[in-house]
């Protein structure tokens, strides 16, 4: 088995792999002033000619597409293709209101399918292993996304879904899978209660994704598990799972598979263009997708792309995704993402990765506290409760540490052990807004 799925669009020469995508462009701008009455709207109202629109150079002469336009024309609104040609339908994890729902043609369908095969190699998977799939199935793309591309690339798929703990852990012992897919917080469950149960497990490679994470955690989950763990990204709006995924050897950036989804970063306020390296709002163009094509979409999800020339593929990469742009703090005037705090973490042997966020106001002034465990080995050591001394040293250096890293002062408070939210099984969230 080769160390590629598609080698051939996986190594393409970046004129090459240009020229590809200005061909889908083209076809794409054409289609959606045929099919999709609400762009064939937006270019007569905002004056563009369909025709004017060459190559992906002239991308930022279009407007966005945002969530809310999705919203507006819910729920088959924006589908290119009669229903009868829709094959499947998703829905995006809306937590307000109505769901973001997205149309699959069957081509859209093999689209996926492959981008997730590729992911799966570069993530380190092969033919013939196992997939421990717990991701959750249904109107989220995660299980079905990871499912049929593991399937087709010769794979055998154990669909778990997400949740039932005690059940994962039986059947990672009992069938031995080598992969494991779930989203990083659950696979932070997963080690803590496997290494509880001092459980024997056969796990090496985990496809990570779903929600934003970083360095710390990798770490924590590849100690925890015994696995090489990499990034895996995407939103159901593009296609679901396996728009962009790292390479377990590699392991700085997640490659997109730019001939399908074209990428651009922008300014989060002027929406101007930014250079390769600058952190900004993450905007997907689908080139090939049929059934609910989307120009320009802004994702909200805040990174920054960069060309890695040491790499063994030549698609764009992204960096780790701090949060989504709809999800920032600003506390007294300053912009905190809870990933900043996650990365600070890092540096303290002695706490865990198991922290909450929880933002307050008190006479119109925000605060936020950080409540953290211990890891095991120090529950183990010390007696929680009987070592004031030991705790507020520990709260007092990670205070200092923040304050240093993130520029805020925020309240610490280790708790003891299980206190913290774990993930049950999907996306966890690691802050606590009490103020709405
Ligand atoms: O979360 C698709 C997915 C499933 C991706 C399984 C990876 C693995 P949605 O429910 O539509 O789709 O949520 C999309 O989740 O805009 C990001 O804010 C966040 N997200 C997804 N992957 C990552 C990641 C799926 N690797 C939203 N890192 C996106 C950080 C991520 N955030």
């Amino acid at each position: 088995m080769s160390i590629f799925y598609n080698q051939r669009i996986e190594t393409l020469p970046l004129k090459e792999l240009r020229v590809l995508q200005n061909g889908s462009l083209k076809s794409l701008i054409a289609n959606l002033d045929k099919n999709v009455p609400f762009y064939a709207n937006l270019f007569k109202e905002q004056d563009i000619d369909p025709g004017s629109i060459k190559s992906v150079d002239d991308l930022h002469k279009l407007p966005f597409t945002k969530k809310d336009d999705l919203r507006v024309n819910y729920p088959f609104g924006l589908f290119s293709k009669p229903q009868k040609e829709i094959n499947r339908i998703h829905c995006s994890s809306g937590t307000t209101g109505k769901p973001t729902v997205v149309g699959y043609t069957k081509a859209d369908i093999e689209i996926f399918t492959e981008v997730v095969a590729r992911s799966l190699v570069a993530a380190g998977a092969r033919p013939g292993m196992k997939l421990h799939n717990a991701y959750g199935y249904g109107l989220f793309t995660g299980g079905l996304g990871l499912h049929y591309g593991a399937e087709k690339l010769g794979m055998s798929v154990v669909p778990v879904s997400g949740g039932m703990t005690d059940r994962q852990i039986m059947l990672l012992e009992d069938f031995g899978s080598e992969v494991i897919s779930c989203t990083p917080s659950y696979a932070l469950t997963l080690a803590e209660e496997i290494n509880k149960r001092n459980a024997k497990i056969n796990l090496k490679y985990a496809v990570l994704g779903a929600e934003p994470w970083t360095e710390s955690l990798r770490q924590e989950v590849e100690k925890g598990l015994g696995v090489k763990a990499t990034n895996i990204y995407g939103l159901s709006e593009i296609i679901g799972p396996g728009v962009s995924q790292e390479d377990y050897e590699e392991q700085n950036g997640s490659h997109i598979w730019e001939d399908h989804f074209f990428p651009e970063i922008v300014d989060k306020d002027s929406g101007e263009p930014l250079p390769e390296g600058q952190d900004g709002v993450l905007v997907f163009t689908t080139l090939t997708k049929e059934g609910m094509p989307l120009l320009r979409y802004r994702t909200n999800d805040i990174t920054h792309l960069f060309y890695d020339r040491d790499s063994k593929r030549t698609h764009v990469k992204m960096g780790p995704v701090k949060g989504r742009s709809d999800d920032m703090l600003i506390i007294r005037g300053v912009n905190l993402f809870h990933t900043q705090v996650e990365e600070v973490l890092k540096e303290f042997v002695e706490l865990s990765i198991n922290y909450q966020l929880i933002v307050t106001r008190e006479n119109s002034l925000d605060g936020v506290e950080v409540m953290v465990e211990f890891n095991e080995e120090v529950y183990n050591k010390v007696e929680f409760g009987n070592d004031q001394d030991f705790i507020k040293n520990a709260e007092g250096e990670l205070k200092r540490k923040i304050k240093d890293r993130v520029g805020l002062s925020m309240a610490v408070r280790i708790v003891d052990k299980g206190t913290v939210p774990r993930s049950v099984g999907g996306k966890l969230s690691r802050i606590d807004d009490q103020r709405i």
